[in-house]
C-alpha cells in the first residue's frame, strides 16, 4: 500500500497551498490496482477514482440541499467543465469572483480533491451552491433528487468522445488513476464499464430516465455546441434565471474554448496543465482514433444498449 501511496503522491502535477495534507487524504486500503496499474475504489458497486472516498461520499449523499442550489452532473469527459463556468455566469448575471477560481467557485462534496469542504463549511456557503458531480442517479448529491428541492443538470456527450478524450485525460498520468496501458486497452475497459464511473450506458441512462422530473434538466455537449444561444436560454429558464442578449454574449465569449483554455480563472492552471484538460472541444475527434474494427464493435454494443432508450446521439 506504501507503494501506492507513493505513486498516486508522486503523479500529481500541482500541490494547491494549504490543501497538501488533504490532496489525497484518506487514501485507505480499499484501494484496488488494475492492469496497467490503473487504480480505483468501488463505492455503492461504482468504480470511482482514490479521491472520491467513502466519507466524503457519504458527506454528498447526506447534504441537504436548498432550492436555489445548482447540481450538475457527467459522466466523465462530457463538457461539465464548460457547463459549470456557463452556470456561475448565469446565476451571477455575467460577474466572477475577483478571490476565486472557477474550481474553487464550486463544490465538489464527494472528491477530496481539489477543495475539499466540510460539512458546516458548506453549509455555511450562502445561496446559490454549485454543486459538481460524476454520480449516476442513485448516487447523486443529497440523495434521491425527487425528493430534493435542488434543481439538477445533467450533460451528456457523444460516448465515442467521450472514450477518447477520457483516454487522452488518464494517459497524462496526472490523476490518482495512474493508468499507463495503450488506447486499445482503454478502449475495451471503457466497453466493458471498467473505466472510473462504470458502464457509459447505464450513467446516461440512469438520469435519461428521469428526464422528465421538474428540478432535472438534460443537456448534450453537441447541442450546446451546435445550439448555445437556444441551450443556454434553456438553463436560465430551468433556473429562473434572466439572460439579456448581452449577457449572452458575454458568456458565450467568456466560455469559449480558447479562453477557458487562456483564462487563468478557468483553466484549473491552479492544479493541473490545461492542456491536458482542454484537449480539442470538437465534435467528432474520435475518427482520428477509432479503428474500423473498434467502431463496428462499439455500434453494436449501442445499437443494443440505447435502443428501447429513445436518447439519440449522432454517432457516424
Ligand atoms: S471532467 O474531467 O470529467 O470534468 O471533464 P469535462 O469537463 O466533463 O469534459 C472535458 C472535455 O470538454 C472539453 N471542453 C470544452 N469543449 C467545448 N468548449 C469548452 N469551453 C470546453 N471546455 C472543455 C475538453 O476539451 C474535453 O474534451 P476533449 O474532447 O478531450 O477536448
Amino acid at each position: 500500500m506504501d507503494k501506492v501511496m507513493n505513486e498516486i503522491q508522486s503523479t500529481t502535477t500541482v500541490k494547491i497551498a494549504g490543501y497538501e495534507d488533504q490532496l489525497h487524504a484518506e487514501i485507505l486500503d480499499d484501494i484496488q490496482v488494475g492492469e496497467y496499474g490503473y487504480k480505483y475504489r468501488i463505492l455503492d458497486g461504482l468504480v470511482v477514482p482514490p479521491y472520491t472516498t467513502p466519507d466524503r461520499y457519504n458527506l454528498s449523499r447526506t447534504l441537504e440541499t436548498r432550492p436555489e442550489d445548482v447540481c450538475f452532473i457527467s459522466y466523465p469527459k462530457s463538457g461539465s467543465s464548460w457547463l459549470s463556468y456557463i452556470l456561475l455566469l448565469i446565476v451571477q448575471q455575467g460577474e466572477i469572483p475577483s478571490d476565486k477560481t472557477l474550481r474553487d467557485s464550486l463544490h465538489w462534496v464527494a472528491s477530496s480533491w481539489p477543495y475539499p469542504r466540510s460539512r458546516s463549511e458548506l453549509e455555511a456557503f450562502p445561496s446559490p451552491r454549485i454543486f459538481k458531480s460524476h454520480m449516476p442517479y442513485q448516487m447523486a448529491v443529497g440523495g434521491n433528487p425527487v425528493k430534493n428541492p435542488c434543481k439538477y443538470i445533467y450533460i451528456a456527450r457523444n460516448p465515442k468522445d467521450v472514450v477518447v478524450s477520457y483516454y487522452y485525460f488518464e494517459s497524462d498520468r496526472a490523476w490518482a488513476g495512474n493508468y499507463s496501458g495503450p488506447w486499445e486497452h482503454w478502449f475495451e475497459m471503457f466497453m466493458e464499464g471498467k473505466v472510473q464511473r462504470g458502464d457509459w450506458f447505464k450513467h446516461v441512462l440512469s438520469w435519461w430516465e428521469h428526464r422528465n422530473a421538474e428540478n432535472i434538466l438534460f443537456l448534450k455537449y453537441e447541442d450546446l455546441k451546435k445550439e448555445f444561444d437556444a441551450e443556454i436560454k434553456k438553463i436560465a429558464d430551468f433556473l429562473g434565471y434572466p439572460l439579456s442578449p448581452e449577457l449572452i454574449n458575454q458568456i458565450k465569449d467568456k466560455t469559449s474554448f480558447k479562453n477557458m483554455k487562456d483564462d487563468k480563472f478557468s483553466n484549473m492552471h491552479e492544479f493541473l496543465k490545461p492542456s491536458s484538460f482542454f484537449r480539442k472541444g470538437v465534435i467528432g475527434s474520435w475518427k482520428e482514433k477509432f479503428t474500423v474494427a473498434q467502431n463496428e464493435q462499439f455500434d453494436a454494443l449501442y445499437a443494443e444498449r440505447m435502443k428501447a432508450s429513445g436518447l439519440k446521439f449522432d454517432i457516424d
